[in-house]
């Protein structure tokens, strides 16, 4: 048939009788019961839930026995209280960004990799793309999961991969010229910032080739999509993951642009009610819960995500019967993501009490600047300083705060320096963040 040769297609899998998938979702998950049993970790909380054998599990409806996993068990279990295998076995780790002290760590093995990268690579291939493409992945390589994870899926396409990283704007724009990109992957703030500077620099629409961008890790909305696809006259495909998950891969819309396929043959997706952490009826809004069908060397039961999101009922048109998922709508925690990293207040907090002369309020604002986020950290200072009217002393406090929260979140903050009792002090719960961006999901 011509045009096999660029295919990277798995009906097999990827348009699978439900019924077969649901039998292998069975025995895949009790083959992850096995592994997770052997850990540190598991070993004690499912035995507390009175799981002790895989073959304790007898139906799908059983995974309600199971514990829920966080973030904070991660770390808990850090560094390796979560391997399920001997770290000689362990080809590869990633870490998720902005984190203090503990990071949470993910350890993959050669079939992890292997899984992960045919689960990228599916994804990469269901938007149309093949292996004539040539791919710029604009994205942070490094700790994070977005530049090696697209980086993997790509090359499995058969793609040619430019592995160019993220920043140096002028740079990048040279780069899809020089070689002709027709695809790129960035976050959609980093899309825009791009779109921007190529108008500011005069570069021509027509003196490059692009045709498709893949966006995500951070939240964007619709209309945000549909500028980055205006402006730079491409499809832009919402892209999904999260560290603790593999990263990039978990849910990536097709070429119907309606919602994101979470690959169901890998995680065991529910979405539940938060607060009641009961499961929702299809369909409805709620927190998404993975837990990990085909990790060997890491894996996870019933992971908050935090994010916000609900199953589409109807099927997609394009044929593959892996459930989608909506753009997400937030999350149930107070996490933020500033220009793809993930920020906890606390860890801003945990630097600023930590600086002596720091006052005991402080104020996070989040902004758009240009299309780039920019994090402001208001941070009140004790009278005395102000008064001293030192602008050496205050410079110096000022930088180090700086560089201490920089170390610490990965992210450079503007510190602005305030007098005592000017921030506002709220009644009851304080108010630590101010998210000034427009919120239009
Ligand atoms: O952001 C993995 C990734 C890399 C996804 C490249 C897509 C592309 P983390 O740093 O662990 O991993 O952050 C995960 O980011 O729980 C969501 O809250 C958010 N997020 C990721 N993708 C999207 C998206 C990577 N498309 C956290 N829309 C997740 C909204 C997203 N939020």
């Amino acid at each position: 048939m011509s045009g096999m040769n660029f295919q990277y297609w798995h009906p097999e899998k990827e348009k699978i009788d439900r019924a077969k998938l649901g039998a292998w979702q069975l025995a895949s998950l009790k083959k992850t019961l096995g592994g997770a049993l052997r850990t540190d970790f598991y070993g004690r909380r499912l035995a507390e839930a009175g799981i002790v054998d895989a073959e304790d599990v007898k139906s799908l409806d059983d995974l309600r026995r199971i514990p829920f996993t966080t973030k904070h068990d991660l770390r808990a279990a850090f560094p390796y209280g979560m391997l399920a295998v001997g770290k000689d076995e362990v080809l590869r780790l990633h870490a998720s960004s902005g984190t203090t002290g503990v990071p949470t760590t993910i350890y993959f093995n050669r079939n992890d990799i292997a899984s992960w990268t045919a689960l990228v690579a599916r994804s990469i291939f269901s938007t149309g793309c093949d292996r004539r493409d040539v791919f710029q992945n604009m994205i942070t390589y490094g700790l994070f999961t977005g530049g090696l994870g697209f980086h993997y899926g790509a090359e499995e396409v058969g793609m040619l991969v430019i592995p160019s990283g993220s920043g140096n704007t002028p740079r990048q724009f040279r780069i899809m010229q020089d070689y002709g990109t027709t695809v790129v992957h960035a976050t959609p703030s980093f899309l825009l910032h791009v779109e921007s500077r190529m108008r500011e620099e005069g570069v021509r629409r027509d003196s490059i080739r692009l045709k498709r961008a893949f966006a995500g890790a951070e939240p964007y909305s619709e209309d945000t999509r549909r500028r980055i696809e205006e402006l730079l006259h491409i499809d832009v495909f919402n892209s999904y993951g999260l560290s603790e998950l593999n990263g990039p891969g978990d849910a990536l819309e097709c070429q119907c642009k309606n919602g994101m396929h979470l690959w169901e043959d890998a995680f065991l997706a529910e979405v539940i009610d938060p607060d009641t952490l009961e499961p929702l009826p299809e369909g409805e809004t709620g927190e998404l819960v993975l837990t990990t069908l085909c990790r060997e060397a890491m894996p996870v039961l019933r992971y908050r995500t935090r994010d916000i999101t609900a199953f589409y009922t109807e099927p997609c048109p394009c044929g593959r019967v892996h459930r989608r998922i909506r753009r997400i709508k937030g999350r149930s925690d107070d996490m933020l993501i500033v220009n793809g990293v993930n920020i906890f207040p606390s860890q801003v907090e945990e630097v600023v009490m930590g600086i002596k002369e720091a006052g005991n309020n402080y104020l996070i604002v989040v902004e758009k600047e240009g299309f780039m986020d920019r994090l402001t950290v208001k941070t009140e200072v004790g009278a005395k300083i102000f008064k001293d009217d030192d602008a050496r002393v205050l410079n110096a406090l000022r930088e180090n705060i700086r560089r201490t929260l920089q170390t610490a979140i990965t992210v450079n903050p503007r510190i602005e320096l305030v007098e005592s009792n000017s921030l506002p002090v709220s009644e009851g719960k304080a108010k630590r963040v101010l998210d000034k961006r427009p919120k239009d999901v």
